[in-house]
């Protein structure tokens, strides 16, 4: 059994003190050791009241999330819960740190509650696709009212303590030495006489909101713009509405524990479990230890404060580092600070940042022209074009000016890291921090570990990211890392879906209704049509040597509609919208392209459609897991999610493929390749495991 509990008495007190490191979650062994505290204290005449707290940095972190889906051992959590809430003695809990799920809903079955001021308090449930199972819906509405209540469910997010008290989740903060304190605050109850006070008997607040209809409704509207796609919040709004209907507390707990089950068996709380420990997972890498020593990253440098350069500028500001951006004139590095300033000012707007914080992150960025100001920086990240001679050249620059053991990071999104680190006499320095644009938003930094990058280089990069807020995973040096080299396959197999029939509206759609946040072909207005018609015009390419995937897009360029930053390109776009409209004109020059290229056009189902183009990025995942360029399939889930708007309830595109059986995807990948030829070779490993009936997750 996991985790245990320690019983002790202090006076009138019976203590127990929760010990499952390093967060104390609700395992086997804690269920078990609250039992047989709680009946141990009831059975002494001498204890008047309980307290309970957590060992280290946590009360309680929730249920144990590993033990979902497996057998359950011990005491149930709810056996414990009643055990709490029929005991004649006050229970008093001490929420000293993180009180999370089922955390929560234990203290919301004491009589009382004290928090430390910094110990945060949430119901974090929806965010693994799950609902407060342990009483907390039917709870926490007679608590502090429905609305609050869903307010505070389905958005997930914790509070710290003092906003506890000021919502009534918590009695009182107590500063200071809080274990010492909240024991003095049990005794003085058991002073005072303080009775019973169980959250169950008094349905008031719930009570009081039977038949305004209006905070289910707007509960609703909220999801369903907020969490679209997502199982778990209506099942939490029936919950709070069986709290505020029903008199009878156990007639909603009923109610909970069948929606419970219902979100327990979905598949998307399979997948956002996934998810949790694959962030966790991808932190981990095998050759470099936990204990493998970081370096200080107090100042920071960037080269190129266009796009990317500013959105990484930012990341190291809103992290409180001090950055130097360079740029090439004056005029360049103006623009860029102005656009910087320009960002910041937008969040000041919408009330998500103080002017304060505004002058302070402005405060904490210089602007420079001259690469000797990267002297003293700890590390310093390239942004410039994407072209493996410029960058070199700015390789050199570090290798000139940067102080000894400074870290070299290139932003490059695929091109040869030890090219860059062979221009330098430290590659083991080298390193690329791939950052995603937006990239002040995006979540993800794909870490490229080069041939000679060292071990404490990588560690501190890890590290480094999380400092700036990313889900930060390594990558191998490979052409296009783990996620561009993914992508390649996917809008090939777009391109070719709308030669053969398919419209790229169609295909849009599709993908759309599978939870991307945009299609292929509206990513490539957004990002630009132009961008890979200039770069062949440039390397001289000739028309016909074009591949045939981007000879739409080339002719589109031709008619100058380059995407969203001109209002056309396979969609049109009235003045200042991003949300593009068909144009025929788009589909009568596909099926030109399609006749010219000799090829028949037919009718593409939505199933193929959908078919084709994730099972190309998973064919190519198993490549990339083979060749060692991810760890784990995990991390390219991970890389997917974070970086290219993978839908999070999938789990990621090899869960995913897990989950729809490797053998299926394999069987329809033969299909293609006999239809469509040798892109569709099944990889190696995706062949081995389908025909061994295993899954990605199992390596
Ligand atoms: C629930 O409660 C359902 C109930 O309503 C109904 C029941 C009937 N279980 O994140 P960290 C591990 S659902 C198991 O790196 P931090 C984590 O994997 C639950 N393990 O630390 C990691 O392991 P490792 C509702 C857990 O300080 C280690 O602990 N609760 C759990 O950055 C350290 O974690 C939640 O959703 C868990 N519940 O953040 C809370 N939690 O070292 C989920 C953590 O091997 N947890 N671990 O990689 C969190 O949000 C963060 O972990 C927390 C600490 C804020 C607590």
């Amino acid at each position: 059994m996991k985790g245990t509990v320690h019983y002790s008495t202090d006076g009138e007190l019976a203590v127990l003190r929760i010990d499952n490191p390093p967060v104390n979650p609700l395992s086997s062994g804690v269920r078990q050791g609250l039992s047989d505290g709680l009946e141990k204290a009831l059975a002494d005449d001498s204890v008047k009241a309980i307290v309970m707290y957590g060992e280290g940095r946590a009360f309680i972190a929730g249920a144990d999330i590993s033990e979902f889906g497996g057998k359950p051992e011990g005491p149930s959590l709810h056996a414990c819960l009643q055990m709490m809430e029929q005991s004649p003695k006050i229970v008093v809990a001490a929420i000293n740190g993180t009180a999370f799920g089922g955390g929560l809903e234990v203290a919301l079955c004491a009589d009382y509650r004290v928090a430390a001021p910094s110990a945060p308090v949430g119901l974090p449930e929806v965010k693994l696709g799950l609902l407060p199972g342990a009483g907390g819906t039917q709870r926490l509405p007679r608590l502090i009212g429905a609305e609050k209540a869903l307010a505070f469910i389905l958005s997930g997010d914790p509070i710290p303590g003092p906003k506890a008290k000021e919502l009534g989740i918590v009695d009182d903060v107590i500063e200071g030495d809080f274990i010492k304190g909240a024991l003095d605050w049990a005794r003085q109850q058991v002073a005072k006489g303080a009775p019973k006070r169980r959250i169950r008997d008094d349905s008031g607040k719930a009570a009081a909101d039977r038949g305004n209809d209006e905070i289910f409704a707007e509960a609703r509207r909220s999801a369903a713009q907020k969490m679209r796609g997502r199982f778990a919040p209506e099942m939490i709004i029936q919950c709070v509405e069986a709290a505020v209907n029903h008199d009878d507390f156990d007639a909603g707990m009923k109610v909970e524990a069948d929606n419970f089950r219902k979100c327990l068996e979905h598949p998307q709380r399979e997948a956002l479990i996934h998810m949790f420990f694959a962030e966790r997972e991808v932190a981990k890498i095998p050759d470099v230890p936990k204990d493998t020593p970081v370096k200080p990253i107090a100042s920071a440098g960037v080269v190129g404060c266009g796009t990317m350069g500013g959105g990484i500028t930012m990341c190291f500001a809103n992290a409180g580092i001090p950055v130097t951006v360079l740029e090439m004139d004056d005029k360049a590095l103006e623009r860029g600070l102005g656009v910087i300033r320009k960002n910041y000012q937008r969040m000041v707007d919408r009330g998500r940042l103080s002017a304060d914080a505004l002058e302070k992150r402005m405060g904490l960025i210089s602007g420079s022209l001259d690469y000797a100001d990267f002297g003293a920086a700890d590390v310093v990240v390239e942004a410039v074009y994407e072209n493996l001679d410029v960058k070199k050249e700015v390789f050199k620059k570090f290798e000139a000016v940067c102080k000894p053991g400074a870290i070299l990071a290139s932003n490059t999104s695929g091109l040869d890291l030890d090219a860059m680190a062979n221009v330098t006499t430290r590659p083991e320095d080298v390193i690329g921090m791939h950052f995603f644009s937006p990239a002040n938003i995006m979540r993800l930094l794909e870490v490229v570990r080069g041939e000679k990058t060292s071990k404490s280089t990588i560690a501190t990069v890890m590290q480094l990211g999380k400092k700036l807020g990313k889900v930060a995973v390594l990558s191998g040096n490979a052409p296009g890392f783990i996620g561009n080299r993914m992508l390649a396959g996917y809008t090939r197999q777009a391109g070719e879906i709308i030669l053969q029939g398919a419209t790229p509206y169609q295909v849009d759609k599709v993908i759309g209704a599978f939870g991307m946040p945009m299609g292929p072909f509206q990513m490539h207005d957004l990002v630009g049509l132009d961008l890979g018609w200039r770069a062949r015009k440039l390397s001289g390419m000739k028309p016909e040597d074009v591949p045939i995937t981007a000879r739409v897009a080339d002719k589109l360029c031709e008619l100058e509609r380059f995407g969203q930053k001109n209002g056309r390109g396979f969609y049109i776009y009235a003045e200042g919208s991003r949300a593009g409209q068909p144009d025929p004109e788009v589909v009568k020059l596909v099926e030109e392209t399609s006749a010219e290229l000799g090829i028949k056009r037919r009718e593409i189902s939505d199933e193929e459609v959908k078919k084709r183009c994730l099972y190309a990025l998973i064919n190519e995942g198993a490549r990339i897991l083979e060749d060692g360029i991810a760890i784990r399939s995990c991390d390219i889930d991970i890389v997917y999610i974070n970086g290219y708007g993978f839908p999070e309830v999938t789990g990621g595109p090899m869960f995913w493929a897990d989950q729809q059986g490797l053998s299926n995807i394999y069987q329809d990948i033969l299909k293609f390749r006999e239809e469509y030829g040798d892109f569709w070779q099944p990889a190696p490993l995706l062949e081995k495991l389908a025909k061994e009936g295993k899954t990605f997750a199992s390596l």
